[in-house]
């Protein structure tokens, strides 16, 4: 299924008016402030982030699972939805593929599909923290960390495999998360561990091509529960530092214990020169995978506040980094959520921007606190949603994505393509 232009222009047609008059007024303060709207603009539309192709379809828990019906059944039919929500926000021009959830075996096939809808392909991600139908050696006990040299060296050419599928699919991005640790204190020693994990990963990054960057990610429980091989930023830090240029953190924003401060991690990890991408989703407890924004969303707008300030330092544009959603969907529609969390990142992104960043560092220099505090929640409290609205109608979307969706009802045409049983791989 795919989405004409002339579908979304109709139904733009009656929220017209409201917009123009809701942008205008936007526009207004915003040159007053000191701000281009049309600058922003264009800021805002070079900012694309990639849907994981494992998300497409309703997550579940432990406990249960509730699928929606109409899920995609494959790769292509993955794409096919990613298709969609690019179509209808022109934010999402880029897949995040998952090996071997989503193995492209016909990768110039694959690639023409995704080309045909304006998708790229982001990170592609190993997994080796499941074990295969077809797979030799268990990895219950780790993989690039195992005790055994045998099972590192399947993990390690599991890695190398999926470059060489992402190179097909012309992907210059290998994300590794490793579920590697130990559940009971004394079952590993830490020292090894790293050092194995490091072997490992210096044979993977001898094969990543020279235009490729290695995302490392990390978290600090689960599946294992009493410690993770890399834990923390510090460690992902670490181990980049130790790999070479090429290598980065990645930051999940999931992936921390409760209050830490993300955006100070972001701030350190771009100040060196490491950060290299992000699994945006939100939460309120541990690792929920919820839609982004939705739990906290100053917090997304101070990470975001401290990228644009590192970004602008450096004079990198935004696609130097790697954004993708990593969420999951459990009583949702997953188009629908990944709907909200793309306009909850462009929203923060926005605000970030519009922090006057002159006026703040000569309140920081004068120690005024409360001045500091205005001009952030100045930025934040300032409602950017037509800015946003405008830029996917000037890139040919949807004013209101979710309205648009609805109104064409979509997942209901999936429902009958699909059925209502068709069930996807992925979390
Ligand atoms: C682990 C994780 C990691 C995996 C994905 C499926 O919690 O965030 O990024 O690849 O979930
Ligand atoms: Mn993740
Ligand atoms: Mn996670």
């Amino acid at each position: 299924m795919r989405l004409s232009s002339d579908q979304i222009q109709a139904c733009n047609e009656p929220l017209l008016r409201r917009h123009q008059q809701a942008f205008a007024r936007l526009s207004e303060y915003l040159e007053a402030e000191g701000f281009q709207p049309d600058a922003l603009i264009a800021q805002i539309q070079q900012l694309q982030i990639a849907i994981p192709s494992w998300a497409l379809g309703t997550g579940g828990t432990r406990f249960g699972r509730f699928p929606i019906g109409g899920e995609p059944r494959n790769l292509e039919e993955k794409i096919e939805d990613v298709g969609l929500l690019h179509a209808l926000n022109r934010a999402s021009g880029a897949i995040s593929l998952h090996i071997p959830w989503d193995i492209p075996r016909d990768a110039a096939h694959i690639r023409s599909l995704a080309a045909a809808l304006g998708l790229k392909f982001d990170a592609v991600n190993s997994n080796t923290f499941q074990d295969q139908p077809d797979q030799p050696l268990s990895y219950k006990f780790g993989s690039l960390c195992h005790t055994d040299p045998a099972v590192r060296r399947q993990a390690i050419d599991h890695n190398i495999e999926v470059i060489q599928y992402g190179k097909d699919l012309g992907s210059h991005c290998l994300s590794i998360w490793l579920a590697d640790g130990s559940n009971f204190p004394g079952q590993r020693s830490f020292v090894q561990a790293f050092q194995h994990t490091l072997s490992s990963l210096q044979e993977i990054y001898a094969a990543l091509p020279d235009d490729w960057i290695m995302l490392v990610e990390y978290k600090p429980y689960e599946p294992n529960f009493y410690a993770t091989v890399i834990q923390d930023w510090g460690t992902a830090f670490l181990l980049s530092q130790k790999l070479g240029t090429k290598a980065r953190v990645l930051v999940d924003l999931g992936h921390h214990l409760p209050n830490t401060n993300i955006e100070q991690i972001v701030a350190t990890l771009m100040m060196e020169d490491r950060l290299g991408g992000f699994h945006f989703n939100d939460s309120k407890y541990g690792d929920d995978d919820l839609t982004v924004g939705s739990i906290k969303p100053y917090q997304l707008f101070l990470i975001f506040h401290e990228l644009v300030q590192g970004l602008q330092s450096r004079n990198r544009s935004v696609d130097s980094l790697a954004w993708m959603i990593d969420a999951s969907h459990n009583t949702k529609d997953p188009l629908e959520d990944l709907l909200q969390s793309v306009e909850a990142i462009q929203l923060a992104f926005a605000q970030a921007l519009i922090v006057n960043r002159k006026a703040l560092a000569e309140a920081q220099q004068q120690n005024d606190v409360a001045w500091c505090q205005e001009l952030m929640q100045g930025a934040f409290r300032t409602d950017l949603r037509p800015l946003i609205a405008e830029a996917r109608l000037q890139a040919g979307g949807a004013i209101s994505p979710l309205h648009t969706y609805r109104q064409l009802q979509v997942r209901q045409q999936l429902i009958a393509q699909r059925g209502k049983k068709a069930v996807a791989t992925g979390l």
